[in-house]
């Protein structure tokens, strides 16, 4: 096959994009045993000048939550009153650690005397939007000095119209964590898509579950990245920026053999003209590119076109 034919998807010649030097392998993130770990805080939520968590847990290989009993439960800074560290490790949903007063980074670190082995973490949201964090990040360290993280920076605040307080967000070391990120749009300052499916089979659709979108942003309240992965005709995630990424966290390392997205009905400029499909099973530290694409006629509305991707 010396000249590979062009493909055809959904009647639309799509052009695969130049090779590009080739990815490294991923980094399989597996349980860490250290002593201490620390959730830090690296961007705040609504007003940007405390955080507060509710509730932090850390799982064990087999997603078994650990004991908190006996730990040492300590902040870069706290808010003051009852609002101390250890508020967010006293498997109370009710009481919460606020953090720093002035900004972000922050951190709320525990030890628990001796190594505990981690493969995953969850926090619970206080009731209190403005108090939400942006991203956090799991960090562990033998010594209490050096620091490692455990997952890259997750997004919390961004994929949804506003964190659910009370209810965990839950990561851990056997998930796979699918995205797309729009490098271009037809619009050139806007991005959103109408749905987005990551097919296990081609031409067989689905609807996640059990897990949790994401993006870089969105819109409104009204245009989420939940709602680019519901399947319905008449939602849509959206964001007023480029590049940007839209995803979702799979409860498992979910195989990918096709990506179909459809653009917006009403603003289907909106859709990319170039983008790339990575996917991450180290909680976001480092990606895997599974397909890059671009240089196609621009969208109609409510198009739906395929990507056959490799993972
Ligand atoms: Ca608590």
């Amino acid at each position: 096959m010396a000249n590979r034919p062009r493909r055809l998807f959904n009647m639309t010649w799509v052009t695969p994009l130049a090779e590009e030097p080739p990815v490294d392998p991923p980094v399989v993130l597996e349980p860490v045993t250290a002593r201490y770990w620390r959730l830090a805080v690296n961007e705040g939520g609504g007003q940007g000048l405390t955080i507060s968590i509710s509730e932090l847990t850390l799982y064990d290989a087999t997603l078994t939550a650990i004991p908190k009993a006996g730990a040492v439960v300590t902040a870069l800074a706290n808010w003051g009153g009852n609002e101390t560290p250890d508020k967010a490790y006293d498997g109370n949903a009710g009481t919460w650690w606020a953090g720093r007063t002035d900004g972000q980074p922050s951190w709320l670190q525990v030890d628990h005397g001796a190594p505990i082995s981690v493969g995953g973490f969850g926090i619970i949201l206080r009731n209190e939007a403005n108090t939400m964090p942006g991203t956090v990040q799991l960090q562990y360290s033998h010594d209490g000095v050096t620091w490692l993280n455990y997952s890259g920076v997750l997004r919390v605040r961004g994929g949804s119209p506003v964190p659910v307080a009370g209810v965990e967000y839950r990561w851990g070391y056997n998930q796979r964590i699918w995205r797309i990120t729009l490098n271009t749009t037809f619009h050139l300052s806007r991005s959103g898509l109408q749905n987005i499916e990551f097919r296990s089979q081609p031409g067989v659709p689905e609807i996640p579950s059990g897990g949790r979108a994401f993006a870089t942003g969105q819109w409104t309240n009204s245009e989420t990245a939940e709602q680019a992965f519901d399947g319905r005709p008449d939602t849509n995630w959206g964001v007023g920026a480029v590049p940007s990424y839209v995803g979702y966290i799979f409860p498992t390392k979910k195989v990918v053999r096709e990506v179909m997205l459809q653009a917006r009905v009403t603003d289907f400029s909106h859709a990319p003209s170039s983008f790339v499909v990575e996917y991450s099973d180290d909680l976001q530290q480092t990606w895997v590119r599974a397909g890059r694409f671009g240089e196609y006629p621009e969208f109609t509305p409510g198009e739906k076109r395929l990507y056959a991707v490799t993972s």
